[in-house]
């Protein structure tokens, strides 16, 4: 089977899994520490380097026979054909009859990817002109608010994918950002979001950006509302609104409903995924915090990651490595969780945006055919930043009954290079992984002179996997770099998978169902769900005052 294999083969499939179930036997049985000691090349062999990103797999529980299973795996599954289908712009989406071509949001100014016979290379750039042209107007204080003061906050009012994203990078790159320019998000439903994040802005020099695919989102335009409100409230005059609000949206006509001029309208288009659509105008919130230089930075680093993916022979390939981790884990070995742990604060959402990327992309039982998947898909993903994790949740990781794949990521230089701050906290990310991986025995804990009765408590018994991500430093292109590393991990995930990683009809029902429970909130009829649902309606109904 080469990599050539134009869709998935479902015979060689079943070959590849069972060979990959004996294997997995055996590979709960070979310890990490006899796995180092009897290949001194172990480190090497399994690490891998593109660009300023190295990627040590060695700590897992692989070997070149595993190994070379799940590259099979990944070959009769079809993976070279639907990384090349998705870069081409075909129908990878087809439960929603889309591409999914968040790759031509980073492809540089030239070059042509077409959609339908039409090229989308070129209005990605028009879109990205005339960001930064805005972009470069309010950072300057050239764009005025509707009293002729400067903007020095600016708030993006979007959630998901509309949020996740710029919410992340901006905290992410606040070292790059400008600093007397504030941006913020809100979110949540909850008024407290919006609360807590305008109580100490002045609306006379507050930009709002609507940041919305649909632009019906109950979330945002619950939220969009209550700015505008909150800025006429203090304004009072409705052209006030041209000056303060601008819109990120596909939906040009629900923007101008709502009274936003499309002038201030910044489009995208619906082959772009909530999910992977920071590069895209979603990213306003961002660029606006880090230049318009900066942005394209992250776009080159995404777009580095791309090439990389797309053309590097599997056995080389990052995304590849990470995603066949992943489904080793996930599918072969029973584990139900992934932790990623970036050991910066600056990636502290770094998480929560893998949560969405990862969990609502593979978080599927149904295949591609419509048939119920006979594998487990997606993991549970979780994290927190080093070293705070440590202190919370690392208990389990070390001593706790469950298997966890684990992700480190950290950097060799720091943004912040404050005393030895930084050497400490890349010493305790070599730690956590050299501590799970090789653990402390129960004699090593006697030897410490530790009493009978809690030499127990005080093993650790290693043989705990995870990968390191060492990248140079946090900068936009190596933020873009690891994105899509992660991306295209999940991309090589779903398609082993067999499920569709672009849509996510699981987040509909619930929304369907508050629109129908909101009104019955305040209704004196009888509600219409099940006896629980009825009884806590009605629970709140005498309480909600
Ligand atoms: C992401 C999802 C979802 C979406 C939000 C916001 O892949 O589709 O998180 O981004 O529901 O949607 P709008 O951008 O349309 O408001």
């Amino acid at each position: 089977m080469t990599e050539g294999t134009p869709t998935a083969d479902a015979a060689t499939i079943t070959k590849a899994r069972a060979r990959l179930g004996e294997l997995s036997a055996r590979a709960r049985t070979v310890e990490l520490r006899e796995r180092f000691a009897g290949d001194p090349d172990r480190a090497e062999r399994f690490t891998r380097s593109f660009e300023d990103v190295r990627l040590d797999a060695s700590k897992n529980w692989i070997d070149a026979e595993v190994w070379g299973a799940l590259l099979d795996l990944a070959r009769a599954s079809g993976l070279r054909a639907r990384i090349d289908a998705m870069f081409a712009g075909d129908v990878v989406n087809p439960t929603e009859g889309r591409p999914a071509l968040h790759v031509a949001l980073r492809a540089p100014a030239g070059q042509v990817i077409e959609v339908e016979g039409r090229d989308v290379v070129a209005p990605v750039h028009a879109v990205l002109e005339r960001m930064a042209a805005f972009a470069e107007r309010v950072r300057s204080g050239e764009w005025k608010g509707h009293t002729g003061r400067r903007i020095r906050a600016v708030v993006n009012v979007g959630i998901g994918g509309s949020d996740l994203g710029p919410a992340m990078a901006t905290q992410a790159l606040a070292h790059y950002a400008q600093p007397d320019l504030a941006v913020r998000f809100v979110s949540n439903l909850d008024a407290a979001d919006f609360v807590q994040n305008t109580r100490d802005l002045d609306p006379e020099e507050t930009l709002f950006i609507i940041c919305s695919k649909t632009f019906t989102t109950l979330e945002t335009l619950t939220n969009a509302r209550t700015a505008r409100e909150w800025l006429l409230g203090s304004l009072g005059d409705e052209a006030a609104v041209a000056r303060h609000f601008v819109a990120v949206s596909t939906n040009e006509a629900e923007v101008a409903k709502f009274g936003i001029d499309p002038e201030n309208m910044f489009g995208f288009w619906d082959w772009v995924g909530g999910r992977y659509s920071l590069p895209s105008a979603v990213g306003l919130s961002l660029m606006l915090a880090i230049g318009p230089a900066g942005f394209r930075e992250l776009l080159q680093g995404f777009h580095s990651m791309d090439e990389h993916f797309r053309t590097a022979p599997f056995e080389d390939n990052l995304p590849v490595w990470l995603g066949l981790l992943a489904v080793w884990y996930g599918s072969f070995l029973g584990a139900e969780a992934h932790a990623v742990l970036p050991y910066d604060h600056s990636l502290r959402r770094f998480p929560a945006y893998l949560q969405q990327l990862d969990m609502e992309s593979n978080g599927k039982a149904t295949a591609l055919d419509g048939s119920r998947v006979a594998h487990p898909t997606g993991p549970i993903v979780f994290g927190e930043p080093g070293t705070n994790g440590q202190h919370a949740f690392f208990q389990l990781l070390h001593q706790g009954t469950r298997l966890v794949a684990c992700d480190f990521i950290g950097f060799a230089r720091s943004n912040d290079p404050v005393g030895d701050h930084h050497d400490l906290l890349v010493a305790n990310l070599f730690a956590q992984t050299e501590a799970l991986a090789f653990g402390k025995t129960p004699d090593e804990v006697r030897a410490e002179g530790v009493a009978e009765a809690l030499v127990p408590h005080r093993t650790f018994a290693g043989n705990r996997p995870s990968t390191t991500i060492l990248i140079d430093r946090l900068t936009p292109a190596s933020l873009g770099r690891l994105i899509a590393l992660y991306e295209h991990s999940v991309f090589v995930q779903g398609t082993i998978f067999g499920v569709n990683s672009f849509d996510q009809w699981g987040v509909e029902l619930g929304k369907a169902l508050a629109t129908r429970i909101a009104p019955e909130l305040t209704s004196p009829a009888p509600p219409t769900h099940d006896a629980s649902t009825n009884a806590l309606i009605t629970h709140y109904r005498h309480h909600r005052r």
